[in-house]
C-alpha cells in the first residue's frame, strides 16, 4: 500500500517583504538637480602640489566622511575616496551657510578619488552638497 504525500509548495510572502524592506531602507540617488538652490561644483584649481609629501586618506562611506575631523600638518595632501555607490562632493564651507566655496571636488561617483593639498595652517569645514548630514573638518596646524 502506498501512502500519498501531499506536498505544499511554499510561496511565502517573506521574500517579497524582505525585498521591499531593502528598497525602502536604501538611499536612492536620482542624480537630479542640486537641492536647495546649490551650485554646480567645479573642480577648483589645485595649489602647487609637491611631488613628495604626506598624503592622508579620508574615506567617504555610509554617507559620512571618515574620519569626520582630520588634523594634519601644513604641507599635507588629503585624499578623499568615495566608497559609497552614490555620488558625493567634498565642498568647502557649511551647508547651513552656502556661499561660493573656496574649493570643491566635482561630483565623485562610487570609487571616485579627489585630492587637495593643504599648504598653510588653518581650519576648513567642508560638506557634501548632496547629503545634508554629511560634513567634515580639516585642521591644518
Ligand atoms: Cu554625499
Amino acid at each position: 500500500m502506498r501512502t500519498s504525500h501531499s506536498t505544499r509548495s511554499g510561496h511565502g510572502l517573506g521574500s517579497i517583504a524582505l525585498a521591499a524592506g531593502i528598497l525602502a531602507a536604501g538611499c536612492i540617488d536620482l542624480g537630479g538637480p542640486v537641492p536647495d538652490g546649490g551650485f554646480e561644483p567645479e573642480p577648483s584649481p589645485d595649489a602647487d602640489v609637491p611631488v613628495d609629501g604626506p598624503v592622508v586618506d579620508v574615506r567617504i562611506i555610509g554617507m559620512a566622511f571618515v574620519p569626520k575631523r582630520l588634523e594634519i600638518a601644513p604641507g599635507t595632501t588629503v585624499r578623499w575616496t568615495n566608497e559609497d555607490a552614490v555620488a558625493h562632493t567634498v565642498t568647502e564651507g557649511r551647508r547651513s551657510s552656502p556661499v561660493a566655496p573656496a574649493w570643491s571636488s566635482p561630483y565623485l561617483p562610487g570609487g571616485g578619488v579627489w585630492e587637495r593639498y593643504f599648504g598653510d595652517p588653518g581650519s576648513w569645514d567642508y560638506y557634501c552638497i548632496v547629503h545634508s548630514a554629511q560634513g567634515g573638518t580639516v585642521e591644518v596646524r
